[in-house]
């Protein structure tokens, strides 16, 4: 990538950033040093896990029981809604974009945490800054070929651990974990990371996605307990 066009994407996401700067230190994530949750040392001293969640060793695969194999030739990712210009990425436009690589925690509403996984792929805010999102546009709704969806605040969804990947511990993102690309959001429960991701909607309001609509908590943030709506 051209240093101006890169120049052009880190300026976008911090104006976005910007504009959620005092919701996002407002938020009761693990708030905000850089980068955001980032192994050990970026626990900030809290404890290891978040209350009545207990370590794994063995990764659990938790999702619909469809896992949708999509070849990275016909993968595709649209960001629509309430945006300036819609994008519609191919494969190859994703691993275009600014790469980054983040150590962070993975804890499950069902008790489950792993630990310290490594993860590279593209920030959130680097892949919807080039969509310039609508100054009304508060929330996302996450959609995937399996025909999940779940709501994010834009105010966590910007933050700098917020990653779509493609490589976890150094291998390329296994099918049943939602490869070839999923979302994370470390900071919060990880049904609010989208497994094979295909679709960002920027929304003007919030809307509850397939979890949210069945009872758990449109914010849920571990270090709150927040599981329940
Ligand atoms: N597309 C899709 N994404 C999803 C889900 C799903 O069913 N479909 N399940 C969510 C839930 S409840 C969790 S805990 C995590 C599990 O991710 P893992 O299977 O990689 O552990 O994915 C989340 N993302
Ligand atoms: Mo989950």
């Amino acid at each position: 990538m051209s240093d101006d066009k890169l120049a052009r994407i880190i300026e976008a996401r911090m104006k976005l950033k910007g504009r959620f700067e005092a919701q996002t230190a407002a938020s009761p994530a693990l708030s905000d040093a850089k980068p955001q949750g980032t192994g050990p040392t970026n626990r900030h001293g809290m404890p290891q896990l978040p209350v009545g969640q207990h370590e794994v060793d063995k990764w659990p695969v938790l999702d619909l029981g469809v896992h949708p194999s999509v070849p990275t030739a016909e993968w595709k990712l649209v960001v629509d809604g309430a945006v300036k210009t819609q994008v519609t990425l191919r494969w190859e436009d994703f691993l275009a974009l600014p790469q980054v690589e983040d150590v962070s925690d993975f804890h499950c509403v069902t008790t489950w945490s792993k630990m310290d996984l490594r993860w590279q792929g593209v920030r959130f805010s680097d892949l919807i800054a080039l969509a310039e999102p609508d100054e009304a546009a508060t929330h996302v709704m996450c959609h995937a070929y399996d025909g999940y969806d779940t709501n994010v605040p834009l105010a966590e969804a910007l933050k700098d651990d917020v990653l779509l990947v493609h490589t976890v511990d150094g291998e390329p993102l296994p099918l049943v974990h939602g490869g070839p690309c999923r979302m994370i959001t470390p900071q919060l429960y990880a049904w609010k990371g989208a497994k094979w991701i295909n679709r960002i909607e920027l929304m003007v309001g919030d809307r509850p996605g397939f979890w949210e609509q069945r009872g758990y908590s449109m914010s849920a943030h571990p270090w709150r307990n927040d599981r329940y709506g």
